[in-house]
C-alpha cells in the first residue's frame, strides 16, 4: 500500500486496517473479504441510480470500442453534443449551453472563470467573487478561495485568490435544530450581501457562488425564502449568480436541479457525480443564454474563451452520462427520490434522543445526523459511527461531526431501515 497517497484520508490509519472493495451491484457493495456493505451514501453522492447498471457498463464499453478518444479542441464527436442537448432539456428555463469539465472542482473553477470573462465581454471590469462560510467547492485554487472549510483552507491561506468575501452560513441550532425540510429562520442571513455590496460597490462584484444546499459540511439546508432573497440582490446589482450543483443536481432534491425544486433559477450550474451515475468522472457547468453570448463578441475566427480540458467531453463519461441520463428518465428516478424523501424524513429523526444526537436535518434524499463533539477530538465522534457502522454492515459518510446520509434513489424502504437501525445501534454503543 506504501506507493499510494489516498485522497481525504488518514493514510496512516487508513493503511492499518484498511476497508477495501472490490464489487458493487444494486444498493451494495462487496469487500474483498465477501462481506456485503449497504451503500447508503449512493457513493459519494453520485452512484444516484445504485451501482452497476448494466445500460451504462454497455454504453462506455460500445464507446471505448467505437472511439476512445479525440481531441475536444478544434474538433468533437457527435456523443457530446447529444450528452449537452439532454443536461440543457433538465436544466431551468434559459440555462441552455454548457461546458464540459472531469469534475466538480473544475467545474467550479471553470464557472469562475466564465463570470470575470462574461463581465469584461461587456465592458465591466468586476473582478470579486462571493462564497458562503461551510460552502464546498471543490480543491481548485478557485474553489478553494471562495469555498468556506477551515481545514481545506488553511494551509493554503496565502495563496488563495484575493478579491473574495464570504457571506455568513446558515446553521444555527438554536433557531432551527430538528427542522424537517428547509428551517423557517434565517433568511435574512441572504442580507448580508447588501454588506458585501455596500463595502466594495456592486461594479466590483462578479458572482455569489452557493450550494443550494450544501452537502459536505454537514447538509445544511437553505432557509425558506434564503435563495430567493439572494436571487433578488444579485439581481439589483446585477452579480451573476451560480448554483453548484455537484451534489443536488439529477434528483438528490426530487426534481432534475434544486433549481427547480425551490424555484429560484440561477445564472450558471455546476455540476459533476451524478451525471454518469458515478461510473466515469465527467462535470460541467450550464449556462444562461445571456453568458453564453456575451462571449461571441470577437471575430468568428478567434477562441471566445481561453479554457478547457484535455479530456472536456471525453467520449466515455459522454457515452456514460447519456446511459445514465436515460435510466433516470426511463425509471422515474428523479419523481422516486421525491417520493421516498418523507420515509426517509421520518425514518431519520427518529433517532432523536438518542446518545450525542444533537441536530438531525434533511431534504430530499440527503441527511445529516449531527453529533456533539468529543471536546479537542473534532469528527471523532461521526468517524467512530462511520466505522462501527462498516462494521456492521452499512456505508455511511463522516463530515465533520456530522453523520450524512445520501442513499440511491432505487433504495427501498426496507434499505432505509436497515441503514437507520445501524445508525442507532451505534449511536446506543457510543
Ligand atoms: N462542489 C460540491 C458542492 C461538491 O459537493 C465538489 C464541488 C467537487 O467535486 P469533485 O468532483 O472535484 O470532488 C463537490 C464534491 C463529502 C465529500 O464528504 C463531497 C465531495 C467531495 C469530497 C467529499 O461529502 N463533493
Ligand atoms: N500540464 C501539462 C504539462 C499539460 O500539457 C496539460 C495539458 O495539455 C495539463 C497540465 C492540463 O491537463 P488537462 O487538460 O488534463 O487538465
Amino acid at each position: 500500500m506504501r506507493p499510494l497517497w489516498l485522497p481525504y484520508t488518514p493514510n496512516r490509519q487508513f493503511k492499518s486496517a484498511p476497508r477495501l472493495i472490490d464489487k458493487a451491484h444494486g444498493m451494495h457493495y462487496e469487500t474483498v473479504e465477501g462481506r456485503k456493505i449497504l451503500d447508503g451514501i449512493s457513493g459519494l453522492w453520485c452512484v444516484n441510480a445504485g451501482h452497476g447498471r448494466e445500460p451504462i457498463v454497455k454504453a462506455i464499453q460500445k464507446q471505448a470500442k467505437e472511439l476512445d478518444y479525440i481531441t475536444a479542441f478544434n474538433m468533437a464527436h457527435p456523443m457530446q453534443f447529444q450528452a449537452a442537448e439532454l443536461i440543457a432539456n433538465l436544466a431551468p428555463e434559459g440555462l441552455d449551453t454548457v461546458f464540459f469539465t472531469n469534475s466538480g472542482s473544475e467545474a467550479i473553477d471553470t464557472a469562475l472563470k466564465i463570470a470575470l470573462g462574461y463581465h469584461r465581454a461587456r465592458g465591466e471590469h468586476r473582478h470579486r467573487l462571493v462564497g458562503r462560510e461551510r460552502g464546498y467547492h471543490g480543491v481548485g485554487f478557485g474553489g478553494m478561495s471562495v469555498g468556506g472549510m477551515t481545514p481545506n483552507r488553511k494551509v493554503f491561506s496565502p495563496a488563495l485568490l484575493p478579491g473574495v468575501d464570504h457571506l455568513p452560513h446558515t446553521h444555527n441550532l438554536g433557531e432551527n435544530a430538528f427542522s424537517k425540510g428547509q428551517p423557517t429562520w434565517g433568511s435574512h442571513l441572504a442580507d448580508d450581501l447588501e454588506r458585501i455590496v455596500a463595502l466594495h460597490d456592486q461594479s466590483n462584484i462578479a458572482a455569489v457562488i452557493v450550494e443550494p444546499v450544501a452537502g459536505s459540511t454537514g447538509v445544511l439546508v437553505p432557509p425558506v425564502g434564503y435563495l430567493q432573497k439572494l436571487r433578488k440582490i444579485c439581481d439589483k446589482y446585477g452579480i451573476l449568480l451560480i448554483f453548484d450543483e455537484v451534489i443536488t443536481g439529477f434528483g438528490r432534491t426530487g426534481t432534475a436541479f434544486a433549481a427547480e425544486t425551490f424555484g429560484v433559477t440561477p445564472d450558471m450550474i455546476t455540476f459533476a457525480k451524478g451525471i454518469t451515475n458515478g461510473a466515469v468522472p465527467m462535470g460541467g457547468v450550464i449556462v444562461s443564454e445571456d453568458i453564453y453570448h456575451a462571449f461571441l463578441n470577437g471575430p468568428e475566427e478567434q477562441i471566445e474563451f481561453f479554457h478547457g480540458y484535455t479530456y472536456s467531453g471525453h467520449p466515455l463519461a459522454s457515452a456514460a452520462a447519456i446511459a445514465t441520463l436515460d435510466i433516470y428518465k426511463e425509471e422515474d428516478l428523479f419523481e422516486k427520490s421525491k417520493e421516498l424523501a418523507p420515509y426517509f424524513e421520518e425514518a431519520l429523526h427518529s433517532l432523536k434522543g438518542l446518545n450525542h444526537v444533537i441536530d438531525i436535518r434533511n431534504y430530499g434524499l440527503m441527511g445529516g445526523i449531527e453529533l456533539d463533539p468529543i471536546q479537542g477530538s473534532p469528527g471523532k465522534r461521526a468517524y467512530d459511527i462511520f466505522v462501527k457502522c462498516y462494521e456492521d454492515g452499512v456505508l455511511v459518510r463522516a463530515a465533520g461531526d456530522t453523520v450524512a446520509l445520501t442513499p440511491s434513489f432505487i433504495a427501498s424502504k426496507s434499505h432505509i431501515d436497515q441503514i437507520v437501525e445501524t445508525i442507532g445501534r451505534a449511536l446506543k454503543a457510543a
